[in-house]
C-alpha cells in the first residue's frame, strides 16, 4: 500500500543537500519522517546539517555523501539503510545537474555527464532500493526529479539535459501501474524556476568527464548565473512533494508558466499522428 502517514517514514533524498532536494527534506523531516541525505558536495552536505542542527532537528536527519552514478557505492548506501533502519519507506530520486552548452559542440564527455546523473542516477536508485521497499511490505514511495524541460521544446543547447528528463519521466510513467500493484507509489517532479544552485554544474562535473567537454565555456557563464528573485522557493515543492507522496500523485508540476508550450508540443505530436476508427491496442 502506498504510503498514508509520513510520521515515522525513513525517507532517503538524493541531492538532498542543496535547493530542491533540500526543501524536500526540510519538509519530510516537518512532517516526522526521519531522513538520509545523499549528496556529492561536502560543502553542500555540512551546510544542511548545520541547518537541522540550527533548527534542533540533528535526531531526524543524517547524510552520506554519495555520487547517484557510483553503483557499488549506491548499492552500498542501500545496504547501510537497510541495516540501520530496516530499509526505506520514501526514495527521491533528486539528484541532477542543469549542464547546457552548444550541441554541436557536445562530446561524450557532456552526454555521459548529463545522462549519467540525471537518468543513471535515477535507475541506479531503483535498482538499489526496490528490492528491499518490496520485500519489507510497508509500503513505500519513489519520487523522481524531472522538469517542465521535458514537457516542452527546449532549446538546443539543453537538448541533452532535456532529453535526460524526458526518459526520467517516461520511466515512471510505465512503471507506476506495477509499483503499484507491489505496494509503491510513484510521482514524477516536474518543477520550473526553482530557487537553487543548479548553475554551479560546472562544480558537480566529475574529474574524468571535464577534460573533453565542449561546455567547459558554456557552464563557466552559467556559474556566474543568478538565482531569479521570482522563482519557488525550495520548500513549497518540498510541500507539493509531501502532498502527492500522501496522495500518490502521479505529476507533480511547480508552475503554469509553460502550459502553452507544453500543449504545443503535444499538439504537434497529434497532429502528426493518421485518425483512426476503433483503435484496438489491448494486444500490445
Ligand atoms: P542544486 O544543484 O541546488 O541541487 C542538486 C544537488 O544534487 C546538489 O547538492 C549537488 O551536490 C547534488 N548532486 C549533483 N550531482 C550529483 C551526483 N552525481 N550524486 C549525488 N548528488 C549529486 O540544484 P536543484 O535545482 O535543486 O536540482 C535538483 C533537481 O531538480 C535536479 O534533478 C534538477 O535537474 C531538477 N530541476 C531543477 C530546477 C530548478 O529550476 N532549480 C527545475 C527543474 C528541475
Ligand atoms: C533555473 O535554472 C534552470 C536550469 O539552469 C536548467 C534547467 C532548469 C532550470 C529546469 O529544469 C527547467 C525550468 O525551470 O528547465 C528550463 C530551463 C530553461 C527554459 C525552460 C525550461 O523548462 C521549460
Amino acid at each position: 500500500m502506498p504510503v498514508s502517514d509520513l510520521a515515522g517514514r525513513v525517507a532517503f533524498v538524493t541531492g538532498g543537500a542543496s535547493g530542491i532536494g533540500l526543501g524536500i527534506v526540510t519538509v519530510l523531516v516537518e512532517r516526522g519522517c526521519q531522513v538520509v541525505i545523499a549528496d556529492l558536495r561536502p560543502d553542500h552536505i555540512d551546510n544542511a546539517l548545520a541547518q537541522f542542527a540550527g533548527a534542533g532537528r540533528s535526531n531526524a536527519v543524517s547524510a552520506l555523501r554519495l555520487d547517484v552514478c557510483d553503483r557499488n557505492a549506491y548499492a552500498d548506501a542501500a545496504a547501510k539503510m537497510q541495516a540501520e533502519f530496516g530499509g526505506i519507506d520514501i526514495l527521491v530520486n533528486n539528484a541532477g545537474v542543469g549542464l547546457e552548452g552548444p550541441a554541436l559542440k557536445a562530446t561524450y564527455a557532456d552526454y555521459d555527464f548529463g545522462f549519467g546523473v540525471n537518468v543513471g542516477g535515477v535507475i541506479n536508485g531503483f535498482v538499489s532500493f526496490l528490492p528491499q521497499m518490496i520485500a519489507h511490505g510497508r509500503g513505500g514511495h519513489i519520487v523522481s526529479t524531472a522538469s517542465l524541460a521535458a514537457e516542452v521544446v527546449m532549446p538546443s543547447h539543453m537538448a541533452i539535459y532535456a532529453a535526460s528528463k524526458a526518459a526520467v519521466c517516461h520511466y515512471c510513467e510505465a512503471v507506476k501501474q506495477e509499483l503499484g500493484e507491489n505496494g509503491i507509489g510513484v510521482s514524477i517532479l516536474l518543477p520550473g524556476p526553482i530557487k537553487s544552485n543548479i548553475h554551479q554544474a560546472n562544480q558537480n562535473r566529475p574529474e574524468h568527464l571535464r577534460a573533453d567537454s565542449g561546455f567547459v565555456e558554456s557552464e563557466a557563464k552559467l556559474a556566474e548565473r543568478q538565482v531569479g528573485d521570482w522563482w519557488m522557493e525550495p520548500d513549497e515543492v518540498g510541500n507539493m512533494v509531501a502532498e502527492a507522496i500522501l496522495s500518490n500523485q502521479t505529476y507533480i508540476v511547480t508552475h503554469g508558466i509553460f502550459k502553452d508550450s507544453m500543449r504545443k508540443r503535444a499538439q504537434a505530436v497529434l497532429d502528426a499522428t493518421p485518425d483512426v476508427e476503433n483503435a484496438n491496442v489491448s494486444g500490445i
